[in-house]
């Protein structure tokens, strides 16, 4: 089984790094929106939370673009994505084109 990133458990939370502009700055705002539809706060976005996620942006499809973010970014294949997936899945969504507001 293949170990992803070190996780740290400490912090949960989406951390606001200020060092970063432009690209980076914009996946710290992608992230934080994952991580506030993250509604039961286990820390793993399950397709549910992905698709109220994927509307706030305003997809038209959310339900589809759940599954189809999903399947992009779950590395290890359990049906959710953890902290570790959780860039992966930002840069799938900033390459679609949300806007972020
Ligand atoms: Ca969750
Ligand atoms: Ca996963």
């Amino acid at each position: 089984m293949a170990s992803p990133k070190s996780v740290d458990k400490a912090c949960p939370r989406a951390v606001r790094t200020d060092k970063h502009a432009g690209v980076a700055a914009n996946e710290d705002l992608v992230k934080g929106v994952f991580n506030r539809y993250d509604t039961n706060k286990d820390g793993f976005l399950r397709k549910q939370e992905l698709k109220k996620a994927f509307a706030s942006l305003g997809s038209r499809m959310p339900r589809v673009r759940a599954s189809l973010a999903l399947r992009h970014a779950d590395v290890n294949g359990d049906g959710y994505i953890g902290q570790a997936e959780l860039d992966k899945l930002v840069k799938y969504t900033l390459k679609r084109g949300y806007k972020f507001k």
